[in-house]
């Protein structure tokens, strides 16, 4: 009876697991219009004017039938399953030491139940398909959720999904900094002192369609359903300061298609949220290969920021690359391209943003995919660049007293 009912368990899992749910956004501009809701859904989120949830077939149709008029949207929702169903996502022969989403997962699972103290588990929201945006924060302050008070900054891996060094980089972070706490003196005045944000996959969907089948497929968008029949929107074009002013496209086919609007995918906006929600962030670097340079704002436009600002972008990105010896520019230097996510946090949220292109140089030197045996190097690199990021999110501007 019992091998019965664990058959028909596992039959109407397999049978029903692939029942789409919906990721759906409403407006809801008071505590009268949330309950409203609440008669039907179930909210998981509420920020400013709109609530966030997912929800099944049916009650998506309710929705639409009865509170249609602040439904904003709504996008399908698949529920990644583990371990097997995950099976299909590696990557190809060689490059097995780059981590998969699952990978990612797990490894920040390790280290959040190796060092509780120091650390916790973050999800800042969930992507397309329904992966957890995943993180991990990581500081020994005492009250580190004393967030206007103690210095923040924050790492980002992946908006591109081909750019899988993106991911290696911040997620080594996470574990340098860790295992190096009771051992140099520096970093654990560091890891005291602040709260340092990781996620190193913000775009996990199209990072693991990237190497589905163990073939790389160039990708670059997430796996966004656009209303042409195509998929994916550029990430790093979808953010809000500036959205669509050159440098990206309305053509749902392009590579650098910048969406419907602002925010219109949930990983972006997921980044939007972490962020506004943690004032606290000073900093923030964000990962992207290749070219090996250090690039800061503006990048949709070729003015540069100006004033005092400007001179703490130069001087800092000038002493990082005496590390990496990567290249220091304005991001519009190299395009411009609008809606990335440096214009944003500095354009909107005062925060000093810089986009590093890691290894490897060019093209002719692997471009998206130079192998894993670029990955313990350019970590190599760029781990001076971080801690001196991580110190100066105490005090950027003191970096005009030097
Ligand atoms: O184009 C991008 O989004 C970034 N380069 S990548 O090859 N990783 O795609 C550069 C972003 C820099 N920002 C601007 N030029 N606006
Ligand atoms: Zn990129």
């Amino acid at each position: 009876m019992k091998i019965l009912l664990m058959a028909l368990a596992l039959f109407s899992t397999s049978t029903f697991a692939a029942t789409w749910t919906h990721w759906v956004h409403l407006k809801a501009k008071d505590n009268k219009t949330r309950t409203q809701i609440a008669n039907y859904i179930h909210i998981d989120q509420v920020i400013d004017d709109s609530v966030y949830a997912v929800v099944n077939e049916h009650d998506l149709k309710e929705l639409q039938k009865n509170l249609g008029t602040i439904l904003v949207e709504h996008h399908p929702y698949k529920e990644i399953l583990p371990t097997a169903d995950n099976a299909e996502f590696e990557f190809p022969r060689g490059d097995e030491k780059f981590h998969t989403y699952q990978e990612i997962v797990t490894e920040i699972k390790n280290l959040t139940r190796k060092y509780p103290n120091l650390t916790e588990e973050l999800t800042i929201g969930n992507s397309l398909e329904g992966r957890s945006l995943i993180g991990i924060k990581i500081s020994g302050a005492s009250n580190p959720d004393g967030k206007y008070f103690i210095p923040g900054i924050a790492f980002l891996g992946a908006h591109h999904a081909r750019e899988h060094l993106s991911v290696e980089v911040p997620i080594m972070l996470a574990s340098y900094l860790l295992e190096n706490y009771s051992k140099d003196p520096r970093i654990k005045t560091l890891i005291d002192t602040r709260v340092i944000y990781i996620v190193p996959m913000v775009n996990p969907d199209g990072a693991m369609y990237d190497i589905k089948g163990k073939k790389y497929k160039s990708w670059r968008k997430n796996r966004a359903a656009n209303r042409n029949g195509s998929s994916g929107v550029d990430l790093n074009r979808n953010y809000s300061f500036g959205w669509g002013t050159g440098g990206s496209s309305t053509n749902p086919r392009s590579d650098v298609y910048m969406g419907p609007k602002p925010f219109s995918e949930p990983e972006s906006l997921s980044v939007k949220q972490f962020v506004e929600s943690n004032p606290n962030i000073r900093i923030l670097l964000s990962y992207h290969t290749f070219s090996e340079l250090i690039l800061y704002p503006w990048g949709g436009k070729s003015d540069g920021v100006g004033g005092k600002d400007q001179k703490v972008f130069e001087n800092m990105a000038q002493t990082m690359s005496k590390w990496n010896r990567y290249k220091p520019m304005q991001a519009s230097g190299l395009y411009i391209a609008s809606g990335d996510t440096c214009d944003w946090a500095y354009g909107s949220q005062n925060i000093f943003c810089f986009t590093f292109e890691l290894s490897p140089k060019s093209m002719w030197s692997g471009g998206f995919y130079p192998g894993a045996k670029v990955i313990d190097k350019t970590f190599n690199a760029n781990i001076n660049p971080a801690l001196y990021l991580i110190e100066k999110a105490g005090n950027p501007y003191g970096v005009l007293n030097n």
